[in-house]
């Protein structure tokens, strides 16, 4: 399994990628790959395959001299297996096939993925493709696919499976693998320790760059989502419409405890548990809460919700967990804008008190997100954020455990959101729009120019503009309040106007001689390399603390003697796959 950067070679071109990934704890090339990574892989090797993962991007962004041909070139693997799951990996991740193809013609390279899904018919048309698997379940899909290349099975009749025949016409499966729970599947971060040990490669499994110093572990509560912002390519709508599911799959309570259980053996880090568990009830929520209180849960743990949370329910979280922060994405401070997203269900005083529950409750860190570039939002609107985010801390008392953060919609709008089908109903123009176009925004010069989207209500100029905008401002509150330490701030300060800069002599370079552009740009590239990361805020006040005990130091250790003894004695039991049988619709 190889995730590619998502431009190839981004260490000799020279773009601009600006704020796009600010608030994830990727740098712009989105080195991350997708947990489904690990659940594919996890569920391969139950059923008596071996997988390797390589993440190419984090090994680019190690060793500048880290040749990703000569390490393709000397893998010998059954298929390859690579991930366009974020469209932003467009490029990358079709450029990586290529070097497959180039060295191993013979092999077969299999995509996965939400864009991919999306975009499934084009991509399994490039000659550096043969297999697309669509959804967002492929575990059982790729395990059959792999069988059936090594002689068990056809590919015909394999769920969710869009491929090329030999002459080279494009084949649809039907997208019917589509479990309604997420109980098959285990999130088990032992897999990945256990492989590292297995190919003595650290580096080449961390999901990101910064990962050993920050170890932050996801945890998954379910497969869909039940709200519809407009933007989101994983909104109901677009599961519904686009990856053939119409109902949300929960994992149980019990099993996601499980998971945490096993991540709080190995390893010290915050953990995160994505998609809002409210969705799925009272009965589930405080079955989950119990739970973690049982296994008498140390790492600090950080939840997401999709609306704001009662006060009755943070004192039952404070009842029940010794650390826990919460982290919610209110987009804006305006409650039309916010609505006219599709976040209609909740108001910005309902925020408010949520905020000041949670932190009356024992909430050790409260995130509030909001975005610039959603229906209805003009540049006024976005620049009244900081003066909002101002009031608010008026109101908890200057309480430093409340962050807010703002960054820009970019660099894409999700395929297969509702605004990506249909953008003129929510004020957009859409830029690009197959796969192809957007592989080719991707290489272009700055973020304003590889956006594949422009807002009736803000044009990219003023995007752009008021993104530096909100960040200077919010720094300087920060710092005013004591958030961010004086030298941490006047260093955001200074790339911020940097980064602003940049982008004026990019435009400039844009709108002068052609002949000379490629050469300006390069000039530029040290800069844009140095201000491509963290530059809206600093990144490390994203992370939430983490800390080592003596028992992970003894579990890791534990495991490193049994799986090297694994290795040795060859001691592995494979569970047959379950071909043929279908899962529920
Ligand atoms: C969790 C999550 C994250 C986590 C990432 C955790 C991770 N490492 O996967 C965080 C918060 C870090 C994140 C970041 C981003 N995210 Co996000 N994220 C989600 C979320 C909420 C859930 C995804 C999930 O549950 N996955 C479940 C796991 C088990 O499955 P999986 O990883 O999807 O993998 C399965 C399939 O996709 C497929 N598959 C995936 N890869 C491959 C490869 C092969 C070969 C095969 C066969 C199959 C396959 O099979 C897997 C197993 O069944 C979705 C929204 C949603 N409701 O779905 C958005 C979503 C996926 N994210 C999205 C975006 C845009 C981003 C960012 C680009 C945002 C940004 N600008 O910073 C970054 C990219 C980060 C990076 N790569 O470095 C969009 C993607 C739209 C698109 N098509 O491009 C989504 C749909 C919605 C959204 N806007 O948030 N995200
Ligand atoms: S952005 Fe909205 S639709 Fe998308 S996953 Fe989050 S709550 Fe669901």
């Amino acid at each position: 399994m190889l995730h590619a950067p998502s431009v190839y070679d981004f260490r000799t071109s020279s773009i601009m990628f600006g704020p796009v990934s600010d608030m994830v704890p990727s740098t712009p090339i989105f080195e991350m790959y997708p947990l489904g990574f690990t659940t594919m892989a996890e569920y391969m090797e139950r059923h008596g395959l071996r997988v390797r993962i390589v993440n190419l991007a984090v090994l680019m962004l190690n060793k500048p001299d880290f040749d990703v041909e000569a390490a393709i070139r000397d893998m010998d693997p059954v298929a390859f297996g690579i991930d366009l799951h974020w469209l932003p990996h467009a490029q990358g991740s079709v450029e990586i096939s290529k070097i497959c193809k180039k060295y191993h013609p013979d092999t077969p390279v299999v995509f996965g993925g939400l864009s991919a899904s999306y975009f499934h018919e084009e991509l399994a048309s490039y000659p550096s493709v043969d297999y697309v698997l669509r959804g967002d379940s492929t575990e059982e899909p790729i395990t059959r696919l792999l069988y059936a290349m090594k002689g068990k099975g056809r590919v015909d009749d394999i769920p969710n499976l869009t491929y090329k025949t030999r002459d080279g016409s494009v084949v649809v499966n039907a997208l019917d693998w589509v479990p309604a729970d997420m109980n098959d599947i285990s999130l088990d971060y032992s897999f990945n320790m256990k492989a590292v040990i297995r190919y003595r490669d650290m580096m080449g499994f961390v999901p990101f760059r910064d990962w050993l110093q920050y170890p932050v572990c996801a945890s998954l509560t379910c497969r869909g989502c039940t709200h519809n912002c407009v933007t989101c390519g994983g909104s109901a709508y677009s599961f519904k419409n686009h990856f053939g599911r119409d109902k949300i799959a929960f994992r149980d309570p019990e099993l996601l405890v499980r998971d945490i259980e096993h991540i709080q053996k190995y390893i010290p880090g915050p953990i995160f548990v994505l998609n809002d568990f409210l969705q799925a009830g009272r009965d589930y929520v405080a079955a989950f809460v119990k739970g973690l209180s049982k296994i008498n849960l140390r790492n600090p743990i950080g939840f997401e919700f999709f609306k704001p949370p009662a006060e009755e329910f943070y004192e039952f979280l404070n009842a029940h967990l010794k650390d826990y922060s919460v982290e919610i994405s209110i987009e804006s401070h305006d409650d039309d804008v916010r609505a006219a997203f599709g976040k209609q269900h909740y108001t910005t005083s309902q925020v408010e008190d949520s905020i000041q529950a949670a932190l009356k409750h024992g909430c050790s860190r409260f995130d509030l997100y909001f975005m610039t570039g959603i229906p209805k939002q003009t540049a006024q609107s976005v620049l009244e954020t900081p003066r909002y985010i101002e009031s608010l801390y008026e109101k908890v008392g200057g309480d430093k455990r409340l962050l807010c953060f703002s960054s820009p919609m970019a660099p894409f709008l999700d395929p297969g959101s509702m605004a990506f089908d249909d953008p003129e109903r929510f004020g957009y123009r859409r830029l690009a729009d197959t796969l192809e176009d957007h592989r080719k925004l991707l290489v272009q010069p700055s973020w304003k120019h590889i956006m594949n989207y422009e807002s009736d209500y803000l044009s990219k100029e003023d995007m752009v503009e008021t993104t530096y905008e909100v960040g200077l401002r919010l720094n300087r509150i920060k710092a005013r309040l004591g958030i961010a330490e004086p030298a941490v701030a006047s260093l955001t300060e200074h790339r911020i106007l940097q980064a602003r800069e940049a982008m004026k002599r990019i435009d400039a370079i844009m709108a002068g001689d052609p002949v000379q552009r490629e050469t300006s740009l390069a000039a530029l590239k040290t800069d844009m390399d140095r201000l491509n990361e963290s530059t809206v805020c600093e990144k490390t006040e994203l992370n939430w603390p983490a800390y080592v005990g003596f028992h992970h130091v003894w579990h890791c250790f534990v495991l490193w003697v049994t799986e090297n003894l694994a290795n040795l004695l060859n001691l592995r039991q494979p569970v047959p796959p379950t071909a043929g049988e279908t899962s529920e619709a």
